[in-house]
């Protein structure tokens, strides 16, 4: 059994996607272990986003993550964190395929719905991060 960090981006908390998004996770046969609304705030998104502080978009991608709240997710099952990027698809959608959530409802690399924690060692550290409260 294993963990990972789920976010629904601010886009897909305003397009009304969350029940989509979550329901992909558990019929695949993830289990939500910890679920809330959050607004982020910028030193946050700035931590999370550290390894592309050098990226031109990255001023672009903080103001987006903090421009209303997201849904935070920690989610736990077999290979959580293989099978969370797996459900979630590509990072430029128009490599995702179709029945993964980016494939099916992104078109813009950087609106794309969706993060999930790519190593475990990741995992564990977001989840400190957006779930501080749990210790
Ligand atoms: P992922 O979210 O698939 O783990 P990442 O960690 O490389 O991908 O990048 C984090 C986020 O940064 C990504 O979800 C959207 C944004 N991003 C990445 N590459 C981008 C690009 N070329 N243009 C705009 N935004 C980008
Ligand atoms: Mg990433």
């Amino acid at each position: 059994m294993s963990r990972t960090l789920i976010l629904v981006k601010p886009d897909g908390v305003q397009r009304q996607l969350v029940g989509d998004v979550l329901g992909r996770f558990e019929r695949k046969g993830l289990k939500i272990a910890a679920l809330k609304l959050v607004q982020l705030q910028t030193a946050v998104v700035e931590e999370h986003y550290a390894h592309l502080n050098d990226k031109p978009f990255f001023g672009e991608l903080v103001s987006f993550m903090t421009q209303s709240p997201v849904v935070a997710a920690i989610l736990e099952g077999d290979s959580a964190v293989e099978v969370g990027r797996q459900v979630i698809g590509a990072t430029n959608p128009l490599e995702a395929t179709m029945g993964s959530i980016r494939g099916d409802l992104a078109i813009s690399a950087g609106e794309n719905i969706v993060h999930g924690s790519d190593s475990d060692e990741n995992a564990e550290i977001e989840i400190k991060r957006f779930f501080s409260e749990l210790g």
